[in-house]
């Protein structure tokens, strides 16, 4: 380990929050110490910000590792937190969603709005037959009728399973076969690029094409009209919301369910083999999700507007679109489409038309708006915004620099925030009014949360070392199991450290002098060349500082010399492509890589490449870029936003 460069932990540059900024802030220090005194007492405050219909005697129960239970004996209902209760404190008229369609369509829903929709929806639901631990798939394009299924689900009891919308027939019908899903709530279509992207063909295909397979457990689909292209009908199976939805009473009371009933499934994809349904359950979920949303994305309901990107079909859509800034009341932006439709300032015209004050988005986006250029956002006035998020990989120090200079003014703090679909919430950042950023670096762990960094026996590597990211202690929102396979579940996270009891991340770490964690990518993205332990993103990050470099993922190939060979695959910014050749590009990145980190690190190939395969949420998928290093035929690409990629990159590289 020792012999892993640390080139990212020589970044000097810190960033203090204004005296204003740390004034007004939601976090103060005080958590840290108030969790470091009572972390059980802490969580049980932060839950009692919620409304319990019954209420928790007991915090944590950790009896039966590593099944936890978190305020087992409360009763909640999270729709009616995340609506009724706005609504019965006089907030009813509050904008909840500010949606705005890729086409230029907008519509504001205010909580009042949203609680009668959702009502009327969970009548139909019961109607349906769908009962409290029913799973119901959500198929859909990012409407406000997408949050309102979300909820209407959760309203009942039952356990929603929300599938991206641009996934195929086939990884939909996976899922909902791997629930036992009773129901689909799905649209025509939806506006993505462009055009109409349709989505019930896919749900049709979904629950036509049993095969061998399955028996079918979809009793009926609920559709909204979104897209308006044409689609086929099942009379005795589908149902158009506008039918159905309106003509349902908008009375519905809600009701209490314990604190551990299950909440709703969403698959992870990534690694080989049949993707994991992570199971999370009520009470705690929405009280970490509502507290990280405070206070690191500094939330002040009354008077922010809140955007965060990612899709619904994302783990960051479910706990910082739907949960978090609704329990939190929050007003919120939703937008349908992608940020370069139609036009590459998409983006920056909603933030200005909306007044964004929060935005919260991956780095991969921040990296693509380089790609095209300051001068895009410079169109638009951005200087509403006071705070900035970043989340999904690890945000390179010079990716970061420019989102604070370009869209943050030089003034708004960014909090880089580390966690996964199974931490439910956000784990490690920094406390924007508190914390002195440090480009590239996601900090320190929150409080009430405990973290470290291991070697492969479970030992405190100490400051200034590197090793694998581990969560110590038990927290509330995380995963209770993955669907179906309790064997699975404690296989892949707890057997590693066993005898510690810790949670294993799948993540590579160093801790820096400070003791601040950097991230260094999964731990299978961890190349060995000569005996020496290299990170991808640390030289990606070398990579993309280079002035042509917009994007970069690097593998380790298998190299008969060095073991593993450092591969890169880069995307070169378009001035720079227009004055110098491939191969001259080539050759200066190598050299950089080798003077910025030292010559171990040079990769043996640099691939000047059009675009990079890439996960729904903007993770780059390395394992099929590793295939073409290899020379292999590409593995499976179903879980790529752009399918038609690797057989570009592949074409490029012949
Ligand atoms: C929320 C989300 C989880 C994996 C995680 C890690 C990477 C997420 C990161 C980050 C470095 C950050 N990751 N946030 N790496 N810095 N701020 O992304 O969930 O899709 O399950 O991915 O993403 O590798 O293990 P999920």
């Amino acid at each position: 380990m020792s012999s892993q460069i640390d080139h990212l932990l020589t970044e000097t540059r810190r960033f203090a929050p204004s005296p204003e900024f740390a004034a007004s802030a939601v976090g103060t220090a005080e958590l840290y110490e108030r969790a470091a005194a009572d972390r059980e007492g802490f969580w049980a405050d932060q839950a009692r910000e919620l409304h319990w219909h019954k209420p928790f005697s007991q915090v944590l129960d950790w009896s039966n590792p590593p099944f936890a239970e978190w305020f087992a004996d409360g009763e909640l209902n999270v729709a009616y937190n995340c609506l009724d209760r706005h609504v019965e404190a006089g907030l009813g008229d509050r904008v909840a969603l500010l949606w705005e369609g890729e086409p230029g369509d907008d519509r504001a829903v205010t909580y009042g709005e949203l609680t009668d929709e959702v009502k009327r929806l969970a009548n139909v639901l019961t109607e349906l037959g769908i009962e409290q631990g029913d799973r119901v798939a959500i198929y859909m394009p990012m409407i406000p009728e997408a949050v309102a299924a979300m909820l209407a689900v959760a309203r009942v009891g039952a356990v929603h399973s929300v599938v991206f919308g641009g996934f195929s027939a086939d990884s939909l019908r996976t899922r909902i076969d791997d629930a036992g899903a009773k129901l689909v709530i799905t649209a025509d279509g939806g506006y993505r690029k462009g055009k109409v992207s349709p989505l019930k063909p896919a749900v049709d295909q979904a629950l036509a094409d049993r095969g061998a397979g399955p028996q079918l457990t979809v009793e009926h689909v609920i559709v909204v009209r979104r897209g308006g292209n044409d689609i086929e009908w099942n009379d005795e199976r589908d149902l158009w919301w506008h039918d159905v939805v309106p003509a349902a009473s908008p009375d519905h009371e809600a009701q209490a369910f314990p604190a551990e009933n299950p909440l709703f499934i969403l698959y992870t994809s990534g690694t080989t083999g049949k993707p994991k349904g992570i199971l999370h359950t009520s009470g705690g979920y929405l009280t970490q999700a509502a507290f990280t949303n405070r206070v690191v994305h500094d939330l002040h309901a009354e008077t922010d507007v809140y955007w965060c990107t990612a899709d619904i079909g994302w783990v960051t859509g479910h706990s910082y679109v739907t949960y978090g800034p609704l329990a939190n009341g929050a007003t919120q932006v939703l937008y349908e489409g992608t940020p370069d439709t139609p036009h590459s300032g998409r983006s920056w015209e909603i933030i200005q038309k909306y007044g964004v004050t929060i935005y919260y988005t991956a780095p991969t986006a921040i990296r693509s708006f380089m790609k095209v250029g300051r001068q895009v956002p410079a169109q638009y006035d951005l200087s509403s915004i006071r705070l900035l998020g970043s989340v999904g990989e690890p945000i390179n120090p010079e990716a970061w620099m420019w989102y604070r200079k370009v869209i943050g003014g030089k003034k708004a703090p960014i909090v880089d925030t580390w966690w996964q679909t199974e931490t439910g919430a956000i784990m490690i950042s920094a406390l924007p009014g508190v914390t002195e950023t440090k480009p590239g670096s996601a900090q320190v762990a929150l409080p009430g949360i405990s973290i470290d960094v291991v070697d492969e026996e479970g030992n405190r590597v100490g400051e200034g070392n590197g090793g694998l990211l581990v969560i110590t202690e038990p927290w509330p929102s995380m995963l209770r199991g993955i669907w179906g396979d309790p064997d699975r579940f404690v296989e892949t996270y707890w057997e590693k450290f066993q005898k510690q009891g810790y949670y294993f991340a799948g993540d590579g770490a160093r801790l820096d002098d400070d003791g601040d964690i950097w991230l260094m990518g999964r731990v299978d993205d961890v190349m060995n060349v000569s005996g020496h332990r290299l990170s991808t993103t640390e030289i990606e990050s070398a990579l993309v500082a280079h002035e042509s470099t917009a994007e970069a993922a690097v593998v380790g190939a298998s190299d008969e010399t060095t073991g593993q060979a450092v591969v890169a695959f880069v995307i070169i910014k378009q001035s720079y492509l227009d004055a110098h050749s491939p191969d001259g590009l080539a050759t200066s990145l190598r050299q950089w890589v080798g003077e910025q980190i030292g010559p171990i690190a040079r990769p043996r190939d640099v691939y000047i490449v059009g675009e990079l395969p890439k996960t729904r949420s903007g993770k780059i998928m390395r394992r099929l870029l590793r295939d073409v290093a290899e020379g292999r035929e590409v593995g499976d690409t179903t879980t790529l936003a752009d399918t038609a990629v690797m057989s570009v990159i592949s074409a490029q590289l012949k």
